[in-house]
Order: structure tokens, then sequence, then C-alpha cells
């Protein structure tokens, strides 16, 4: 498998800049490119990357997507006086010409090129290109928003033409439509669309009727182009993820992409003077490392927009050092999307529902306007509730996002430790098995283990061999609490037991919430009344009348036996559980008669990385060396797991995951995915 990640910057693209005065076009500066890349410096994230050279775009190249026509106006701005430069910009919606723009532009795509190459030659696994100018708004015939050359539809292109490549998903998370790539590929089906953009019922920039959720495609292209429209500023975190746990992911595991590219616009972070929105840096790496599972992790991110400076470069650093592998950070702030978010995920779903298997048995119907018209309502009245009312005035708040950033700071700075798996396998004699490098922790003594198991739970150690099994797992266990290692792997001739005593050990140490994950069939449910702990539990049978606690979910699954069917679960329940509740350390204990093959339990120790700092303690019984193994490659990031391909629910398992959805929605706000009748 192909590993590194790799960074593309040249100087020479910040010698576009505006020389005249323009309020429209000059938040677009050269010191966007310099202070991202100084920041990766201060980081040490460039001396981490494989460093890639530029090169220019060919004009054969840029006339896969552009016509002659443009391609001439453009070369002939190199020798134009100032004036002339300025008469040829007016001729476009907010672009402007110096006379190194074409330069720059060619160095533009050419960089993006060079990384497509990087990545699909395997030289390295994934990486950025820090461009300017931007390319997402430019069109066959046009320049736009910033954008001479429509880079991202260009690398597309060329991977189609020059790798044969059959499905490209192109993710936009830039805060303005990339309207230009819409049109480019909007009757293509081998390139997946997806933009989420500021829009707010079609009053935002660039305004246009066919940036809406109900521009799917056309002819052929139909339902390859999935728009999210914001219609109000202030989206946040959880507006951001829940987009993709309930719309972009489903999409891309069933489109199954040979390659993702991402139109990487930061002006949708906090901070941002055209985006005005709330997400802060820390989203970047969850969306990143998402986008990471697919495409066997060929991830090509491609510079867009991004107009506060600080936060923009905080935000690139965020997406490289995830790209690198590292940790993702805790995300911050409460975890629910507002009620226009929801709007329009429900919109878009009930727009897609005709093209998609994953969408074939939810009941999604349209829903018009109705925060809006809250909004007017609540104008009227006197006592207004205040829940959404954040995200309807704008929040060029300065104190607030300094605020943000400083706390991100901390976050960055603080010395989190690389991915380090610990596990005891060695006195067992089976770490030759393992084909990684793993830490290996010194097991307890007997005495320390009754130490540290009397107490708690010490009714239950009836043997020896459950009593060494618990001083490793304990051990290992320490390791992270202490935050020596990031996860660990450990074998129990009983999980439930292991688990029990790890979920205790973990409150006592301090942990405030831990997310249990148990699979299979489980004899003693810990207690999860406190609220420190919340366990789910996929098994194949109810489990009668165990637990009737808020933090314990029972959630019967049997995996399909011709391929993964469980990415609805996990995506669609699973995940925002467990984002709804902010886990500080996950625990994923596989048991006796798990209902899941090795695929699922791949998908879910996967998705679940980014959670609790990727803090992750697997427990599994013994016996299963095969599974140890592929978890542990998991774990220490050595590989892409293969969770197979997806595989849609069937209308039960769909209906399932319906009902658990309306049970806990309420308490887990990040299940929310239409808007509830009668409001
Ligand atoms: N009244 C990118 O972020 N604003 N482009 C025009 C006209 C243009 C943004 C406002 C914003 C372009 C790549
Ligand atoms: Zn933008």
């Amino acid at each position: 498998m192909a590993s590194g990640t790799a960074l593309i910057y040249d100087e020479e693209m910040t010698s576009h800049k505006l020389l005249w005065s323009d309020p429209v076009c000059d938040i677009e500066v050269p010191e966007r490119l310099s202070s991202s890349y100084e920041q990766l410096k201060c980081y040490h994230l460039v001396e981490r990357c494989v460093r890639v050279p530029v090169r220019e775009g060919s004009e054969e190249e840029i006339l896969l997507v552009h016509s002659s026509e443009h391609l001439e106006v453009a070369k002939s701005t190199q020798t134009m006086n100032e004036e002339q430069l300025k008469r040829v910009s007016g001729n476009y919606d907010a672009f402007f010409f110096h006379p190194n723009t074409y330069r720059c532009a060619r160095l533009a795509v050419g960089a993006s090129l060079q990384l497509v190459d990087a990545v699909m030659s395997g030289k390295v696994c994934n990486g950025m290109a820090l461009v300017r100018p931007p390319g997402h708004h430019s069109q066959r015939n046009a320049a736009n928003g910033f954008c001479l050359f429509n880079n991202v539809a260009i690398a597309a292109e060329y991977a189609k033409l020059k790798y044969g490549l059959k499905r490209i998903l192109i993710v936009d998370w830039d805060v303005h439509h990339g309207q230009g790539t819409q049109y480019i590929f909007e009757e293509d089906p081998s390139v997946l669309y997806f933009s989420w953009h500021r829009y707010e019922h079609q009053e935002f920039w660039p305004s246009l009727r066919e940036s809406d959720y109900d521009a799917v495609g056309l002819g052929k292209g139909k339902g390859f182009n999935i728009n999210l429209p914001w219609n109000k500023v202030g989206m946040g975190n959880s507006d951001y993820l829940a987009v993709f746990f309930h719309v972009l992911l489903p999409a891309a595991f069933e489109f199954d992409p040979e390659l993702v590219i991402v139109s990487s616009g930061y002006d949708s972070g906090i901070g941002d003077p055209e985006g005005q929105m709330n997400a802060t840096p820390e989203v970047f790496a969850h969306l990143t490392r998402f986008l990471m599972q697919l495409a066997n992790g060929k991830l090509c991110v491609i510079l867009e927009g991004g107009y506060h400076l600080k936060s923009l470069s905080e935000s690139v650093c965020m997406t490289v050092k995830t790209l690198l592998g590292d940790p993702v950070p805790q995300i911050t702030g409460e975890m629910a999307p507002c009620l226009s978010a929801v709007e329009s995920i429900q919109n878009v779903r009930a727009a897609h529902k005709p093209y998609w298997k994953w969408l074939m048995y939810e009941d999604t119907s349209f829903i018009q306007n109705l925060s809006t018209k809250l909004l007017l309502l609540k104008k009227a009245d006197p006592n207004p509730s205040t829940e959404h009312e954040s995200k309807t005035s704008n929040n060029n708040e300065t104190v607030k996002v300094e605020k943000f950033l400083e706390l991100h700071m901390k976050n960055i700075l603080f010395p989190v430790p690389p991915i380090k798996t610990a596990t005891t396998f060695d006195s067992k004699g089976s770490a030759h098995l393992l084909p990684v490098p793993v830490h290996l922790v010194k097991e307890l003594d007997k005495t320390e283990i009754k130490a540290f198991v009397s107490g708690f739970y010490a009714d239950l150690v009836k043997d020896d061999k459950t009593l060494l099994s618990l001083g490793s797992m304990l051990a290992i266990l320490d390791k992270i609490l202490k935050k020596e290692v990031c996860n660990g792997i450990s074998e129990s001739p009983t999980a439930a037991v292991s688990v029990a005593v790890a979920l205790r050990h973990s409150v006592r140490f301090g942990f405030q919430r831990v997310l249990c994950v148990f699979v299979g069939d489980m004899q003693i449910i810990p207690n999860t009344d406190d609220g420190k702990v919340l366990m789910i539990h996929i098994c194949e049978k109810e489990q009668s009348g165990k637990t009737s606690s808020k933090h314990y979910i029972p959630l019967n699954w049997k995996e399909d036996a011709e391929g993964n069917d469980f990415f609805s679960a996990v995506l669609g329940f699973i995940l925002p559980v467990a984002y709804s509740y902010r886990p500080d350390l996950t625990v994923i204990a596989i048991g006796p008669n798990r209902s899941l093959g090795i695929s699922g339990i791949f998908l879910l120790f996967t998705l679940l990385q980014g959670l609790a700092e990727s803090r992750i303690l697997a427990v599994i019984e013994d016996k299963e060396i095969n599974l140890m193994q592929s978890v542990a490659q998991t774990l220490v990031g050595a590989s892409t797991p293969n969770f197979g391909t997806y595989v849609p629910p069937s209308q039960e398992k769909a209906n399932k995951i319906k009902m658990l959805r309306d049970q806990f929605q309420q308490q887990w706000k990040m299940l929310q995915c239409s808007v509830k009748d009668g409001i």
C-alpha cells in the first residue's frame, strides 16, 4: 500500500495580485498562500510531507475543460498594461488579472496534476496542493469568482484520461457553490460532484437557481450532482458533520470512487468574512479523515477559497496533519445540527431518492422553508425561544473568533502522541504474528492485578486465566489513559468481564464519557446509569429485558451474508450517536457469537477512530487470532482496511434504523436528518 503525504507549493503563485482598488476582490491576497505555508512549517508538518515540485499545466491539459477562446484571452493578458488588465477583468464577475496571473494559473493547474500523478502512481497515498488562483467557479469559457482555470475539474478529467478512472468523487467544502465544476460535470456520471454552499434562498452570491438541492445533474449524469444549500449563516461543526453522515458519506460509499478530489476552500471555516460560518479548524480534520476511508485512501486536496488568514492556515494545518495520519482532535461545541441545516439535509435526500439505493427505503419528503417561517413567527412573538436565532444574524464577532482559535492552538500544540498501539501478545508468543510494529506492554503480576480488581467485579474473577487477561488489559488501558499510547488491543477469554472492568477503571480514572460498542453476546451488562458510559450492544437476538437505561442501546443486527450492509447502521445510527456523545475513550469489544463479519467490524473500527482523539481500546475474545491481526493493522494505521463494497440495507433493516433514529434523536441530536411533522 502507498504511504506518505505529498505537499505541493511554489512561492511564485503569490505573484498574482490585485493591482487596483476593488472591494469585491481585495480579499484574495498572496498572503493566503504564504501564511498557510508558514503555519505548516511552524507545526513541523512540511518536513513530514513528501515534497513534490509544481509544473506548468500544458495548453492541451487546460483544453480538457476550457475553450481555446478562454485560453487565448488568458494568455493575451501577460503583456497588458494595468489599464488593459482592468478592462479585461471587468468582463467577468469577480476576477482580476495581473501580468503574471496566466503563469500562476498554469502553475495551479500543473500543481493539481502533479498531485494526481503522485497519488495515482503510488508515490504517495494522499496530498495537498496549495494553489492560487483557485478554480471551482471557473467555467469552460469564463473566469469567475477569483478563478481562471478550474484546477479540480482539469485534475479529474486528466485522471480519467491518463489512468482510465471510471469513478471520481469531488467534494467541494468551500463555502461558495462551485458552479463552474457543476456545469463541467453536469451530464457526466463518472464524476460525482458534491458541494455545500452558503445560499440563503438564492440571496447569496452567485445567486443561481441551479445551486439549490434540486439540481441533481442532467441526462446520464442525473443523481451525480449533489447540492446542499445553507440557508442561514452561522453553520458549525455539527451541521457539517450531520451532512457527512446523512448525505455525503452514504452516497460516497455507494458510489465507490477510485479517487477523491477535494475542492478545499476554508471560507467555510470560522471567522471568514465571506462565509460567516462557525466551523472550527478541527472539523476539517474529521472531514478529511472520513474521506481518507474512500478510494483506498487516494485523496487529493486542492486549495480553493479561505480569506481569514489565521482560520485558513490553521484549517490547512489540520487537513495536512490528518492526511499524515495523526490522531484527530476532539470536536468542540454542542453536537446538534440546527433546524435550517436539517431542512436542507431532508430536502437533498428527498431530491436524490430516485437515484440512490441507500435512499430507497427512506421515507423522504420535501419541506419548504420551515425555519424561515418559524423565524417570521418568532419575530412576531414578544418572547421568542432562542435556539436557532444565533444562526440568523451575522456572527461577525472578532472576540469569539479569536477565542475559538486560541482554543484550537492549545489543541494542536498539546502533545497528542502519534498513533501508537499497545498490546501484550508477546508474552503469549504471538506478537510475531502481527505484521505491524506494536508497543509491547509489560504485564502486571498477580498481586498487582488483584489490587487493581479488588473493590469492583472481584466476584467475577473466577480463575487465573481471567485474572491474567485482566492484568494485561489493565496494563494496556493504563497506557491509553496516561496518553502514552493512542490505542491498544487486548485479548480476553471473556470479553464481557474485561469490558466491565475496563469501563469501571476508566471512569474511576476520571473519564466523563466512555463509549463502548460491544459486538456479540454479553452476559454482564456494565452499569451505565451514571451516564459516564454509553453502551451500544450489537447482537443477533433481542436481549430480553436486561436494562432500560438511557445509556444502553441494543442494536439487533445480523450482517448480510452477501456483503457489507452494516454501512447504513454505522453512518445512519452509530456514528451520529457517538458524535453526539463525544466520548473521551472508545472501547470496542468483540465477544462470542458475533453477528458481524470481519468487514463490518473493520467499518466500526475505522469510522470510530475519529472520536476520543483516536483513543480506542479493543477487546477481542481469544481464539480470534486472525481478527486480532487485522484489527491491530487497522489500529496502527498500517493499511486501509477492506470493509468490502457497500450493500444497501434491506427494507427491514432500513426500517430498524429509522425506528432507532426516531426513538433516540431527541437525546442524540446528530441523528436528526428530517424535521418532525407538526412543528
Ligand atoms: N458582489 C472563492 O472562494 N464574491 N471565490 C463576489 C459579488 C466573489 C469566492 C461578490 C467570491 C468568490 C474561490
Ligand atoms: Zn469560496
